[in-house]
Formats: C-alpha cells, sequence, structure tokens
C-alpha cells in the first residue's frame, strides 16, 4: 500500500524561521503545505470512508443537536493517510525539532459539522500536569500534535487559537488560560501572552508543543462550509506511554520499514501501566 509521490507536501522540511516559532511560539503554522494532488486524494479517502460517508449522509436531514464524527485511534487509514506517517516532510520537520529519540503515539480523525460548539483552551501533554510521579519524571520530555486541516476553516468558523508562548509557563494550578490572557504570567513567559485566532486555507497543517494552550471556536449554523474535516497524528519522546498511546496494528508492523518499526516499537497505554 503505497502512493506515488514522494511527498505529500510541497516543503522537504522546515526553515530556521518555522524552527524559532516552535521553540519561542510553541507552535508552526503551515498554510497550503500540502500538494494539490496529495490535498485532493487525502479528502478523497477519508470521505470515501464507509463511517465518513454515512456521518455525512445523516448530517443532511438532521434537525437535532449536532454530533461531531470523532474516532481515536484512527487505524483506517488509505495509502495517502498512512504516508503521513513518515513522510519525508514530516520526519524532517520531527528531527530538526525534538531530535531522533521519538517514537508515533496515536491518531484520530474528527468531522465537525454546522452548528458544532466550541472547544475551551487546554494543553494536551498529558505529563504535564498530572499527579503521577512517573509523569512528572517525563515532564521536560516533547509531545507533539500534527493538525492537518485539508478543508481549512476561516476565522469565527471552527478556527484554531492559540495563546503563543503559553508553553513556557510553568504547570501550576494557578496557570489557567483566564489568568495568562489577564497578564499574570508575562513576566514568566518573557513575552506578553495573548490570544491568536488562525485562519488557514485548505490543505493546512499546524505543528504545536502539546503544552501549548490551545482552543477552538464554534461553527455557524450557516456556516459556507458544510464540515470541517480534521485529522492529527502524535509523536512523542522515547519513554512510557501517555494516555491514549495506541496499540499499534499487527500488519502495519508486519509491512514497516525499518525506519517505520523504530516508530512503532513502544509501549502502548494500558489501565495501570503508570503505576510500577
Ligand atoms: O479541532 C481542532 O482544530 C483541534 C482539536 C484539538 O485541540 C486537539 O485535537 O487536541
Ligand atoms: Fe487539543
Amino acid at each position: 500500500m503505497a502512493t506515488d509521490l514522494n511527498s505529500l507536501f510541497r516543503l522537504t522540511g522546515p526553515s530556521q524561521a518555522d524552527i524559532d516559532s516552535f521553540h519561542n511560539d510553541g507552535y508552526i503554522a503551515f498554510p497550503d503545505v500540502f500538494t494539490d494532488k496529495a490535498r485532493e486524494s487525502l479528502i478523497k479517502e477519508i470521505e470515501g470512508l464507509d463511517q465518513v460517508r454515512e456521518y455525512v449522509q445523516q448530517l443532511e436531514g438532521n434537525s437535532g443537536e449536532p454530533q461531531s464524527y470523532f474516532i481515536r485511534p484512527w487505524n483506517d487509514r488509505g495509502p495517502y493517510s498512512d504516508q503521513l506517517i513518515d513522510d519525508p516532510f514530516i520526519s524532517s520537520l520531527l528531527q530538526a525539532t525534538i531530535g531522533d529519540d521519538y517514537h508515533y503515539c496515536h491518531s484520530a480523525l474528527n468531522i465537525a459539522p454546522r452548528g458544532i460548539g466550541p472547544l475551551r483552551f487546554h494543553q494536551d501533554h498529558h505529563h504535564w500536569k498530572h499527579e503521577n510521579p512517573v509523569n512528572h519524571a517525563e515532564r521536560d520530555k516533547y509531545y507533539v500534535q500534527i493538525l492537518y486541516y485539508l478543508n481549512g476553516f476561516t476565522q469565527g468558523d471552527r478556527n484554531l487559537k492559540v495563546i503563543p508562548g503559553s508553553h513556557l509557563v510553568e504547570p501550576t494550578e494557578d496557570a489557567t488560560p483566564d489568568r495568562m490572557l489577564a497578564g499574570e504570567f508575562d513576566a514568566e513567559a518573557g513575552r506578553p501572552l495573548k490570544e491568536k485566532q488562525l485562519e488557514l486555507p485548505p490543505g493546512s497543517m499546524v505543528y504545536i508543543n502539546a503544552r501549548i494552550f490551545h482552543g477552538v471556536e464554534p461553527k455557524p449554523v450557516d456556516s459556507p462550509q458544510p464540515y470541517r474535516i480534521f485529522n492529527i497524528d502524535i509523536f512523542k519522546e522515547a519513554g512510557p506511554p501517555h494516555r491514549y498511546t495506541q496499540e499499534i496494528p499487527a500488519e502495519w508492523i508486519a509491512s514497516a520499514s525499518p525506519a517505520r518499526k523504530k516508530l512503532f516499537m513502544r509501549e502502548a497505554y494500558t489501565e495501570g501501566c503508570w503505576n510500577s
């Protein structure tokens, strides 16, 4: 199962400005970074999944409370979405930002319909605010989320928002997004902490350090875009599992190249795995 593209992306690797943005702001936005062929093929592949087709069909006649489609882990991947895992651009970006010693953590697919509510500001690094001693030892390790927005978003319509620099603040109880936005942590971060509302065309991605506060705006009922497609791959520095570190399907391991096997050979999360 492979595509005939060497890379799905227009770029071969990050620029120095991208790497600086990752360390200073906690994220990098890559507008329109997929090639047209890759973007179109990925959308077709996702919209062709049985569950997605059924979900989209029922949206049309549905007058009740809007529900998102959400699956985690997302294992039902065709050749294009499979290539995302270790496309040369993605591997180059991971190596340039967090080094060579990283694993694949997990994935998800989300389809957000008109009328869906917001997602409040949150952080996703599961060892960052957690009280478990194993997790404390893991706090300084990287956990990165690669957010793909194949059909894009506009401001006020299911847009991603971030607090650039919020990953630099220690994870105490007091370090809430409201207090950050009120200026109480500017000195610690060494910069004013302000909300930034993003807007990205189709075929974009956002690469984030999951310690950064981020959230999502609601999708208006009269949005010109019927649904926003969002898929995500998550990578972690080598170490114990995170909350959602997924089981790798046996057939993925069987067909993996040596480099890909290295990403997959790690423990998955199981209940109690942090207790020993
Ligand atoms: O839906 C989005 O744009 C981002 C969702 C999110 O915050 C996440 O998956 O961690
Ligand atoms: Fe998140």
